[in-house]
């Protein structure tokens, strides 16, 4: 892993109707997200929050579809700043609801494009998001960026996404809701979707390593998308979409400890954060501890094989 930290503040709020994302990169920094890296031996870059690229307004054949022109403008965005600050070291982006991986893994892929690599990504979620803008029932574009990634048809307004990830090259750990469209959409793929039954029967760290081992094996950069809705609402309640039976604490600093000994990750999202909704901050700081165990904060250093 890279020895700089870059945060990049992504206060995007337009791909719900819930208001209170925009307060997420002000909440990661108040709950010590920097001085946690620092405290690890990191160098810490934060280059503030993203300002999205002024665009036209537009409508879209699917009526249900809101703030399309903003979240073009995001995306626009936070690809040119996340490719920038991939080439200086390991880019965090701060959100922000869950539209901002439109951008943020559109940064990574064309980094890893440039640096000749292949890009994985592991989505922890609740939710597949892998709505297209025409599918969506919601009309709320923090459904869809699994499916841009993916390379699905339905985003010609948006900009080419480079170099799309087949479908073995993305995991989900934590899935519990998954709409009839993403569901008939997700068959055909090759994702690997360990959701909640399949972390009930095996464990959640089994299928996360199977996942490394394929990252390791094609030497590729992994990209690491984290859902505040991945954990349980017991633990994390300031998120708009709540789904029961999430992960615990445990499962999740375990997915935490095997990223850090992997040495895999290269990048990282942390989204849908709402401080709005949360109680006297325990969800942000919750996530910068989990942030910290994924750069490496542990309580005891033993070889891994003592497992
Ligand atoms: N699938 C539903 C929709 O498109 C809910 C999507 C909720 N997504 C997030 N991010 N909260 O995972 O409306
Ligand atoms: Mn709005
Ligand atoms: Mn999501
Ligand atoms: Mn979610």
């Amino acid at each position: 892993m890279s020895q700089t930290c870059i945060l990049i503040g992504a206060p995007v709020d337009s791909g719900q109707k819930r208001a209170g994302c925009l307060m997420g990169p002000a909440a990661f920094r108040v709950a010590g997200l920097a001085e946690a890296l620092t405290g690890l031996g990191y160098k810490v870059i934060d280059r503030g929050d993203v300002v999205p690229r002024p665009h036209p307004p537009m409508d879209h054949p699917n009526l249900a579809v809101h703030h399309l022109a903003e979240t073009l403008g995001w995306t626009e965005a936070l690809t040119e700043v996340g490719q920038a600050a991939g080439a200086l070291g390991f880019p965090i982006f701060l959100g922000g609801d869950h539209s901002l991986s439109l951008g943020s893994v559109a940064g990574m892929a064309a980094r890893a494009q440039a640096f000749g690599r292949p890009l994985f990504l592991l989505w922890l979620d609740a939710h597949t998001d892998f709505h297209t803008p025409d599918t969506t029932q919601s009309g709320n574009l923090h459904g869809i960026p699994v499916a841009y990634i993916a390379g699905r048809t339905g985003f010609e307004m948006f900009p080419p996404f480079p170099a799309p990830l087949p479908g073995h090259r993305i995991c989900m750990l934590g899935i519990r809701s998954v709409d009839p469209e993403e569901h008939a959409a997700l068959i055909p793929e090759e994702i690997e979707i360990a959701d909640m039954r399949v972390l009930d029967e095996r464990g959640i760290g089994a299928p996360l390593r199977d996942f490394l081992d394929r990252v390791r094996a094609e030497n590729g950069m992994l990209h690491v998308s984290l859902d505040v809705d991945f954990l349980d609402p017991s633990i994390a309640p300031a998120v708009g979409t709540t789904v029961p039976g999430g992960t615990t604490f445990r499962e999740a600093h375990l997915v935490m400890e095997l990223l850090h000994e992997s040495g895999l990750v290269t990048s990282l999202d942390l989204v849908e954060l709402n401080p709005f909704l949360d109680e006297r901050g325990r969800t942000a700081r919750l996530m910068v501890e989990l942030v910290a165990s994924l750069m490496g904060r542990k309580v005891f250093d033993r070889p891994t094989r003592q497992f």
